[in-house]
Formats: structure tokens, C-alpha cells, sequence
């Protein structure tokens, strides 16, 4: 049994971030704990998602005082319409990443800097939307399927085919409730035109909208950008790495990869391993070149290449403060303005590529199908010769890090669960074996562990404390996003964890030699979380809301986490959120989201901001199900 295992606190990072924090306040620039005293207390108004300004009459505010808006409008009504706009842009962020990778596969080439990587899984997709394949070429093929791929954007009929993947039972209820979605433009643009002023009013059609436009993002842009990842860069496998800040290494030079879309890290990752590169390094006085991510960016290379993870939202501004960053490359989504300002205090040069990221104090180098070689060359070169900028009394980097085992996408679940399945007598490739685990009770059930973080509550802490208990108790758990990342820093995505699992889970954690903590990738991979629920429940052979299984966001901040939270319901999985989510002002929306969506879809959320609490709820949740299962 590994002995030697030791999970880092959370009192050691805050630690670790106490310190950094003076670096801050030597170079004089201001960080997020700096930001969120200035603005607390919040507006109680906009928390409570009582104030609306989308017309010039406004902005109105409900008091009991003043229960209606100019027009009219209630507190259901403000809160539904806020709430939905939120899941609206939230879908749109996600969607449009994966248009994004489809267009990279649109543009893939033998010869160009995007390729096909993943033939099987491209072919797999070309059968399954009936996409000759048959002595093609495999880039005519990739081509056809991009341009299907393209057109579920804006198709003038029909609903998104991502759909036809879910159980049956699904698309029925989707159909029913009228939630099954159309063109992912199409339900942002519905959404948006329903929340006008003097457009709907009606909050049940609000949490509605809310469902069908998270379900055109779950089952739909994001399942592509998904999808079209994995075969342009890989479908992720089992692979070690590192979590946490130590893994910024003071003799190498350190380039951060920051954002989502992996077409950019991609490049920055292939280009620091040339021989080129790698010389040039040498040449300035470094020992090599230490490419590292944040946020989900860090999810997708670390899947699929290894590279170490240096953390998840709340730590990007840590990162830079070590003074050993020589240059952080941002895509899109997540990054916090101040990284501009931040990086003028150091030697860190600060690289956009997208236009649809441009921030101040950045260097913008637009990167396209066509020039992404040379802008990512540019960027790595132009990082390693900063290295000999660095400030000597800047310099500080946390020890802390831990080993983590990372690339669980439904792939490379059953490629580990193949291995303790009997060849000769059972199926390969299927879900059975984790099934039979959770039908004796072995395994209790399962959770998705999901979302950002949020200084509203302890950062971090929500997240380990949460997954510590769930481990404890034989819940295994799926993550994706800054979840995973703080699952990293606490060292859950370690194997040598499993010594703080309850007895069954310890056991298959052996078995299987897999972590207590399965990290599947980014937040737009929670469509790989939605593949996998559907399997299980298919292998089954029973409904998507009977599964023990759950989702948790406890420290979500996000649009995107709004939108994602509507598609997991809708998916049937009950969601339970450590964060509320802006509608507390209207009884009417509370009582909807909680207990009303259960009659449309089968599940709904729980809310509660106390992760002690939520924990044992969500416990409870599952024992429940498996009560329910007779199981
Ligand atoms: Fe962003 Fe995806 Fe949230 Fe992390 S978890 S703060 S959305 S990086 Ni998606
Ligand atoms: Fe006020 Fe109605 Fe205009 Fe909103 S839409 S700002 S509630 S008048």
C-alpha cells in the first residue's frame, strides 16, 4: 500500500498565494482579493437578479416598495430574463470554441499545419452521419464532415444531430417539453429575442429556453468542439503529468498557454519541441523549455501531450507573480483583463491571438489555419529570448505540486475498465464492469465534478473538501475544468490518492490502477460526461435519472457554467451548485429551477452554499438512487 502519500491543503495554498500576494504588493499591482474587498458588499439588487436595464426606461429594480418594473414587469420575469441571457452567451462561448475546431478540421491538409490525427474516430462520425468513406481520401472525408459539422450551426430545419446520440428515453422527453434543439445559432439568437423587452414575460418559458439553449451547447457546439479536437489532436489516453505551481521550473524557460481552444497551445507545444527551439534555449542559458497550462487550456494539453497544469482560475495571477513566466499565450474565455497590467510588472511578455480576445497590454498576433506555425514560432522564440530579462528579486515559486494521471475521455475509461474485465467471457469495450461496481455497492455511485472558481466562497476549498468526502464514501468522481485542476493541486488525480478512498473504491481504484479522481478534460468536454452517463445508462439498460450518479459545480462563476448546468439537467442528472445562481429575488424562478424542471426533464438543482452541507446532500442524493434502483 503507498504510504508515502500526502494531499496538499488548502491552508498550504492560501499559503502559497499569501506570499505571492507580496510579491504583488511590492510591484505594486492590484490582484483579484485586492478586487473583490473593493467591491464588496455586492449590489444586492443584481445578486438577487432583481434589476433589469435592458430598455432605456430603466434600469428598474423590484423592491417591495416597487414590485414591477416600468413595463410591468415582475421579479419572475427580471430574474428569467437575466437567467436566461446568461445561459444564451454561455452557450454561445462554448459553441462558437467549437466551431472553431471544426473550422480547423474544415481547414486540416496534409500539408498544412492542422491535421487529421484521430482517422478512426473522424471515420467513426463520417459513418455515424452517413458521410461516404469508402476509398476516399481521408481529407475529403474530413472536409465533408467539417462542412455537416459547420452547417449544425445554422441549419434552416431539423434539430441538432448531436441529439440522436442520447438514450431514447431522452430525445422523447426532449421532444415533448419542446426543448430538443435546433440550429446552436438559432437558440442563442430565440433566446436573446425572447428576453427583449416585450418579448416573453413568462418565466416558465425562460427556464425553458434556458434548457433547449444549454442542450444546443451540451449536445451540440460543445459535443463538436469535442469531437473535432480529438481528431485533429488526438483522442486522450491515460498520461502522467504534474498539478500546481511548482511545476514552473526556474532553469527552463516557462511559457503558459492560457484560455480554451487548443489550436493555438497545439502549436506552441509542437513548435517548443523542435530541435530548433530546443537549442535556442540552451543557447540563452536555459535548460529547455517548459511549456505549462492554466485553466482548460492546461485540460487539453495536458490529456493529450502531458504538459504540466500550473492551475485553474484563481491562480493565473499567481502565475505570473512567481516572475519566472517569460511569456503567457491566451486564446479565448477565462482570462482575467488584469493579466495586461500584471504582466507590465515583470519581464512576461503577454501574446492574444484571437479576435475574439483582445485585451490591453498585449501583443495581438492573429493566428490562423494558415499562419499558425509561424505565430507560435514567433511567440516561443520571443519567449526564449526574454529569458535573460528575468528580475532576480522577483523571483518566487511555490514548491507544491503533485503527480497527477490525466486523459479519462470515454475512451480511455474503457480502455482501463478492458483490463479487468474476463476477454473470454465478457464484452470488451463496454461499461459493464463499473456497472456491476455500482450495482454491488462497491462503488456507491458517481459525481461530476465541474465548474470555476469563485471567491464568494473559500477558493478551492469547496472543491477538495468535497471530493475528499465523496472519495471517503465510495463515490467516484468524474472532472472537468478548474475542478480537475483543483483536484491536481491537492494531488486527487494522483493514484497514490487512493488511500483516502473508502474500502471499495481503494479496491477498484487498484484493480484498475486509476485515480479516485477521473480527469476528463475541459469544461466543453462535458459532453464527454454526457456520452458517458448515456453509455452507462444504455449498457444498463435503465434511464439516464436513475443513475447514482450526479453533477456538482460548487464554485462555478461563469455564463458558460449556467449553460452547462441547463444541459446536464436536461440531460436528466441532478445538478448541485455551491453558488447561487443570481435569481434568489423571485420565489417563482427559485421554486422552478429546483423542483419544476424535475417535471419536464427528470432532474433539477440543489442549491446550497455551505459545502459541508452540499456534500452530504448530495450524498444523500445518490443513496437515494440507489435506494430508488433497489440497489
Ligand atoms: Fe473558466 Fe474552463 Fe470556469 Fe475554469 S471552469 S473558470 S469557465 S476555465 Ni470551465
Ligand atoms: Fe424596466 Fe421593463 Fe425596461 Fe426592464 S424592460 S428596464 S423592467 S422598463
Amino acid at each position: 500500500m503507498s504510504t508515502e502519500f500526502v494531499s496538499t491543503t488548502v491552508e498550504q495554498m492560501e499559503a502559497d498565494t499569501a506570499r505571492l500576494y507580496e510579491t504583488a504588493q511590492k510591484v505594486g499591482i492590484d490582484t483579484w482579493q485586492d478586487r473583490v474587498k473593493n467591491q464588496t458588499p455586492h449590489c444586492k439588487f443584481g445578486d438577487q437578479g432583481i434589476c433589469c436595464r435592458i430598455c432605456s426606461m430603466g434600469p428598474c429594480r423590484i423592491t417591495p416598495k416597487a414590485p414591477k418594473g416600468i413595463c410591468g414587469a415582475t421579479a419572475a420575469t427580471i430574474s428569467g430574463r437575466n437567467y436566461l441571457r446568461h445561459a444564451a452567451a454561455g452557450a454561445a462561448t462554448h459553441s462558437d470554441h467549437g466551431r472553431e475546431c471544426v473550422w480547423k478540421l474544415y481547414d486540416s491538409s496534409a500539408d498544412g499545419y492542422y491535421h487529421v490525427t484521430d482517422s478512426t474516430k473522424l471515420l467513426k462520425l463520417a459513418a455515424e452521419w452517413g458521410v461516404e468513406t469508402e476509398g476516399r481520401d481521408i481529407y475529403d472525408v474530413a472536409h465533408e464532415v467539417a462542412e455537416i459539422g459547420l452547417n449544425e450551426y445554422g441549419k434552416i430545419k431539423g434539430f441538432q444531430r448531436w441529439t440522436n446520440r442520447a438514450t431514447e428515453e431522452r430525445q422523447q422527453k426532449w421532444d415533448a417539453a419542446g426543448i430538443r434543439p435546433r440550429a446552436v445559432d438559432r437558440e442563442v439568437v430565440a433566446s436573446m429575442h425572447m428576453t427583449h423587452m416585450g418579448c416573453t414575460a413568462d418565466h416558465k418559458e425562460f427556464v425553458r429556453q434556458a434548457l433547449r439553449v444549454g442542450l444546443s451547447d451540451g449536445w451540440g457546439g460543445s459535443m463538436a468542439g469535442t469531437e473535432m479536437s480529438d481528431i485533429l489532436y488526438g483522442t486522450p489516453m491515460p498520461r502522467d503529468t504534474e498539478g500546481n505551481l511548482g511545476v514552473l521550473d526556474k532553469d527552463m524557460v516557462n511559457i503558459i498557454c492560457h484560455g480554451h481552444d487548443p489550436a493555438v497551445s497545439e502549436m506552441i507545444v509542437q513548435v517548443a519541441e523542435t530541435r530548433e527551439m530546443q537549442a535556442l534555449a540552451r543557447e540563452q542559458g536555459a535548460k529547455g523549455i517548459n511549456i505549462v497550462g492554466l485553466c482548460c487550456t492546461a485540460n487539453e494539453i495536458a490529456m493529450r501531450h502531458g504538459i504540466k497544469m500550473a492551475g485553474n482560475f484563481l491562480q493565473q495571477e499567481n502565475a505570473l507573480l512567481t516572475g519566472v513566466v517569460e511569456a503567457i499565450c491566451v486564446d479565448v474565455q477565462c482570462i482575467f483583463p488584469n493579466i495586461g497590467p500584471l504582466s507590465e510588472c515583470f519581464h512576461t511578455k503577454f501574446y492574444t491571438t484571437s479576435p475574439i480576445a483582445r485585451i490591453p497590454f498585449s501583443t495581438y498576433l492573429h493566428l490562423t489555419s494558415e499562419n499558425a506555425g509561424e505565430v507560435a514560432k514567433q511567440i516561443v522564440t520571443e519567449a526564449i529570448e526574454n529569458f535573460k530579462n528575468r528580475d532576480e528579486s522577483k523571483i518566487f515559486i511555490p514548491e507544491h505540486k503533485h503527480k497527477a494521471t490525466v486523459g479519462y475521455s470515454c475512451e480511455g475509461i474503457k480502455s482501463r475498465l478492458d483490463t479487468v474485465t474476463n476477454s473470454h467471457l465478457d464484452d470488451l469495450d463496454t461499461y459493464r464492469p463499473l456497472i456491476e461496481c455500482v450495482r454491488s455497492g462497491v462503488i456507491r455511485g458517481a459525481v461530476a465534478m465541474v465548474g470555476c472558481n469563485n471567491p464568494k466562497v473559500r477558493p478551492d476549498y469547496s472543491h477538495i473538501e468535497i471530493m475528499k468526502k465523496l472519495i471517503e464514501n465510495d463515490i467516484v468522481i468524474v472532472a472537468t475544468g478548474c475542478a480537475a485542476q483543483a483536484a491536481s493541486k491537492a494531488g486527487l488525480l494522483d493514484k497514490a490518492s487512493k488511500v483516502l478512498c473508502g474500502e471499495g473504491l481503494r479496491r477498484v481504484c487498484t484493480l484498475a490502477d486509476i485515480p479516485p479522481v477521473l480527469h476528463m478534460g475541459s469544461c466543453v468536454d462535458i459532453s464527454r460526461m454526457m456520452l458517458l452517463v448515456t453509455g452507462i445508462a444504455k449498457d444498463w439498460g435503465i434511464e439516464t435519472t436513475q443513475l447514482p450518479v450526479v453533477g456538482c459545480a460548487p464554485e462555478w462563476m461563469s455564463e458558460k457554467a449556467v449553460s452547462i448546468a441547463n444541459y446536464v439537467v436536461a440531460t436528466g442528472i441532478d445538478t448541485y451548485l455551491g453558488i447561487d445562481p443570481l435569481v434568489s429575488g423571485s420565489e417563482q424562478m427559485m421554486d422552478l429551477i429546483t423542483n419544476g424542471t424535475t417535471e419536464w426533464v427528470g432532474a433539477g438543482y440543489h442549491i446550497n452554499t455551505d459545502p459541508d452541507q452540499l456534500v452530504q446532500e448530495i450524498i444523500a442524493g445518490i443513496e437515494k438512487k440507489r435506494e430508488l434502483l433497489g440497489i
